[in-house]
């Protein structure tokens, strides 16, 4: 794939914005975290920096070498080489200045630059080099081989030509900085798998990866692309495929997009979707507008053809069971949500994949009747089998009555009786437990609203506690009794979830709550199934787009990713009340979207006299703690 070239020179494209140390200060606001994942970030920055000059039309090798320290890598591509001459403004090399300036290389603000960048990614090799403790930049280019060493984001050497070379290219190699990650041996698996996907993505990308941990050479190219990543899915997923060939399109001028698509005799949906090359693993608008072109196109080319389906209602899930499918698209700029960022956010996406996939999807089955009847028959098959559980379904909520009986009236309770699928969201006040009913999926969410404070159960027994209609009503929703009754196999829900305001009323509630979990019922605790709710704290309206951020941090980060022009409204909510059920669901409820932290108990001594010097008779104590550290008591509470 080639995208539209403009020039792109040291002087006018790359823009100043500040300098390293905000990297180092905080370094997960750009690579995620500084675990493993992180660390594996770094490699995949440099790659994608290099993918981007393939996909500007320059180079097509990228070679990625792990050393056999294991603790450093090389990455190099035969692009264009980063320009090496001295930009008159800041004195400095254009290497320079990619390697040691926030941000430069064009990939913010304007589109002049890079078109099409990542998520995470994208933010560029300065953060690489910020986060090494060293780091080699070797560029071949205007007939020489040029070189630059630096150390955790500084130049320790001007760039200096080293030789006459023919050709042209770039060259990183970097060695993380121990001070910062946790750990700075990477795995080839890890480093192996990312790169084999990403040249089925970019089928013209010859990809070859170099372990000399190992002593092996991996080359990675897949000239076969998106459908044959798609045969290698569903040869791993070892269903049958129900039609002779998949179906797979591609669109190579204006938004460049490509998917393959195949019905199998599984009965899960598996869907892996890019953007720009990169995995979106949580989905989004472009993976809504492929299942639902996917969708439509079975559903007209049933009624067109008038097949029979013994008056079935076929569902949209109905056409998407079995399948598996690849998307990749590319976006100018892509607004990416969610906890790992990891989702597609622009509205648009979802019509622009939908209108090109929808007509060639129907075409296909047209001129493929064979095909098209399997698959057809596939979604009769898997209509009819729904119809039968749930009858089977039905039967087994009448058994399991019983133990419904005794239910609180305020619950909202959810329609599944499948302990692994179901949740329980116990929220604060009314108002919020409204937004939440409605909100929630009630095929598998259940609301318990808690009408204000609850009980503190600190140093009660389980009788007195019980007492309390707030602590005996949850205690019933739950179904495993309390104390010495307690029974996990009466669990109605596999994750309690607590939806609290993010204010020091709400911390303290969750206190409480945990607290009361901890005294009481620990077992629910210690089997992971107690959950807290982290719903945003900022709303910013950009345009007709609506952001969420969790904390001040993911305010201003989001801030520095806005256009340089763009007019925003920022709202910081005072409680969950002021969320409407839409909002919700969104930031808070919706699987794909929300960020849950499980309550894990380490140390049951230090949680035992945290939760005392919390919650126990010393009420100084607490009233300190709670209004000063609310927001630390909630943070460290998690893992107590
Ligand atoms: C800025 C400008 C130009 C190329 C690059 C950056 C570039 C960056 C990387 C990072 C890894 N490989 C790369 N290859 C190129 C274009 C310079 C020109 O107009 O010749």
């Amino acid at each position: 794939m080639s995208v539209s070239e403009k020039n792109y020179t040291t002087k006018d494209s790359i823009q100043v914005l500040e300098g390293l140390e905000p990297v180092r200060k905080r370094p997960s606001m750009y690579i995620g975290s500084v675990d493993s994942k992180g660390l594996h970030h770094l490699v995949w920055e440099i790659v994608d920096n290099s993918v981007d000059e393939y996909l500007n039309g320059h180079g097509d090798v990228i070679t990625v070498t792990l050393h056999k320290s294991g603790d450093a890598i090389t990455v190099a591509d035969n692009g264009r080489g980063i320009p090496v001459d001295i930009d008159p403004k800041h004195k400095k090399s254009g290497l320079e200045l990619v390697l040691t300036v926030l941000h430069a290389g064009g990939k913010f603000g304007d589109t002049d630059g890079y078109h099409f960048s990542g998520g995470l990614h994208g933010v560029g090799a300065s953060v690489v080099n910020a986060l090494s403790r060293k780091l080699i930049a070797t560029v071949r280019r205007d007939g020489f081989e040029w070189k630059q060493n630096f150390v955790r984001g500084k130049p320790t050497t001007k760039v200096e030509k080293i030789a006459p070379f023919r050709g042209h290219g770039t060259s990183i190699y970097f060695e993380p900085d121990e001070t910062i990650f946790k750990t700075i041996k990477f795995n080839p698996e890890d480093i192996k798998t990312h790169l084999e996907d990403m040249s089925y993505i970019h089928s013209g990308l010859k990809i070859f990866f170099k372990n000399d941990v190992a002593g092996e050479t991996h080359d990675l190219t897949h000239p076969g692309g998106i459908p044959e990543y798609l045969q290698r899915m569903i040869t791993e997923g070892q269903k049958p495929a129900v039609a002779e060939v998949p179906f797979s399109a591609a669109r190579t001028t204006g938004d460049m997009m490509e998917v393959a698509v195949q019905w199998t005799e599984s009965t899960d949906e598996v869907i892996r979707s890019y953007v720009n090359g990169i995995r979106t693993a949580s989905g989004g608008t472009h993976e809504n507008g492929f299942k639902s072109a996917l969708v439509k196109a079975v559903r007209d080319y049933i009624e067109t053809h008038k097949i029979n389906v013994k008056g079935i209602a076929i569902t949209s899930e109905d056409v998407r069971e079995g399948i598996v499918g690849v998307l990749s698209v590319f976006v100018r700029e892509p607004m990416f949500q969610g906890q790992t960022k990891e989702r597609l956010n622009n509205p648009e996406m979802t019509a622009a994949v939908e209108s090109f996939v929808r007509p060639a999807l129907e075409t296909w089955l047209n001129s493929n009747v064979t095909a098209a009847n399997n698959i057809i028959y596939r979604v009769i098959q898997s209509a009819k089998a729904r119809l039968a559980s749930r009858e089977a379904a039905n039967k087994e909520r009448k058994t399991a009555g019983s133990r419904r009986l005794n239910l609180p009236g305020k619950l909202a309770d959810c329609k599944s009786t499948d302990v692994n699928k179901s949740e329980l969201f116990i929220v604060e006040g009314d108002s919020a437990g409204g937004s939440a009913k409605q909100g929630r999926d009630n095929l598998t969410q259940a609301v318990l609203p808690l009408r204000g404070k609850i009980l503190n159960g600190e140093g009660l027994t389980t009788t007195k506690a019980l007492g309390n209609q707030e602590l005996s009503d949850l205690v019933s929703a739950i179904g495993t009794g309390a104390g010495e009754k307690f029974d996990i196999a009466g669990l109605r829900y596999g994750k309690i979830i607590l939806l609290m305001d993010a204010d020091a009323d709400g911390h303290h509630i969750s206190t409480l709550m945990l607290d009361f979990f901890f005294r009481h019922m620990p077992e629910l605790i210690k089997k992971g199934h107690v959950y807290i709710a982290q719903p945003p704290l900022y709303r910013l309206d950009v345009g007709k787009e609506r952001l969420w951020a969790m904390d001040d941090n993911h305010k201003e980060e989001i801030i520095s990713k806005l256009k340089v022009n763009a007019k925003y409204d920022v709202t910081r909510f005072k409680g969950l009340g002021e969320m409407d059920a839409k909002d919700l669901r969104e930031t808070t409820l919706d699987r794909n979207s929300r960020m849950l932290l499980k309550v894990e108990i380490d140390n049951p001594l230090k949680a035992d006299e945290t939760f005392d010097h919390l919650l126990g008779k010393d009420a100084i104590h607490r009233y300190n703690e709670i209004m000063n550290n609310a927001d630390k008591v909630a943070a460290e509470e998690i893992d107590v």
